[in-house]
């Protein structure tokens, strides 16, 4: 079977980390070579972009340009491990990818998602995840989770945004679910982890058998 590229989304303490290696795991144990990877980052170069990007104390960045620095590690991303491992027939399982930037940049911060589009297009040249998974619950259960995991402390230039930042981001994303219903499955991910992990095992069924 020729490798597939899936992708997890979801606002901040969705349990796409969580799913990710479960994905990872359910694959491997049908006998198929998996590349689990994440975004921003991914390779050596695109992890210093990272830190970059979501270091707290750093200089301040203006929404368009935190788009660009999501893009030129994705680009980095794309070039050097995505399009490899699907090549060597690989499944490619990555936690955030574009659709991250049209719900964070594009919806949060209200950058164009015309700009969004057109660097999409030049970073990936085509490539688009065969399936998405889409981690959803509300804010406030998704942040209280995060809290519960690292304290009131943010880890993070992103978890210093309030509430409202993540409502729009939610919505964003159940937007793109509804846009792309092919490609898309919403994961009801309030659920406590073993039904999560079944609605996961399902579409994982699906797109394996080709009907996903
Ligand atoms: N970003 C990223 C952009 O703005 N634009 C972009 O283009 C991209 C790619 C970093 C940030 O970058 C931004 C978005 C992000 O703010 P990240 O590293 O993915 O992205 O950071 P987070 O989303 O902050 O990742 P988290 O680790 O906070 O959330 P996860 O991965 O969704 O959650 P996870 O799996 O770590 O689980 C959180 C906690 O909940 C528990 C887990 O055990 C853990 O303690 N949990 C559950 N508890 C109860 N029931 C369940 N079903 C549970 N599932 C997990």
């Amino acid at each position: 079977m020729a490798g597939r590229f899936i992708t997890l989304e979801g606002i901040e303490g969705a349990g796409k980390s969580t799913a990710a290696r479960f994905v990872r795991e359910w694959l491997s144990a049908r006998g198929l070579t998996v590349c689990l990877t994440r975004e921003p980052g991914g390779t050596p170069l695109a992890e210093r972009v990272r830190q970059l990007v979501l270091d707290r104390q750093g200089e301040a960045i203006t929404p368009v340009t935190e788009t660009l620095l999501m893009f030129a590690a994705r680009g980095l991303h794309v070039q050097n491990l995505i399009r490899p491992a699907l090549a060597r027939g690989e499944w490619v399982v990555c936690d955030r990818f574009t659709d991250a930037t049209r719900a964070y940049q594009g919806a949060g911060r209200g950058v164009s998602l015309a700009l969004i589009d057109q660097l999409a297009s030049a970073v990936q040249e085509g490539l688009q995840p065969d399936c998405t998974l889409l981690l959803d619950l509300p804010v406030a259960a998704g942040l209280e989770r995060v809290r519960m995991r690292s304290g009131s402390v943010p880890s993070d230039r992103f978890e210093e945004e309030p509430a409202q930042f993540f409502e729009r981001v939610r919505a964003a994303y159940l937007d793109i679910a509804r846009a792309a219903p092919a490609r898309v499955r919403i994961i009801d991910a309030s659920r406590p982890l073993e039904a999560v992990q079944e609605q996961i095992a399902r579409a994982l069924e699906a797109l394996c058998s080709g009907t996903a």
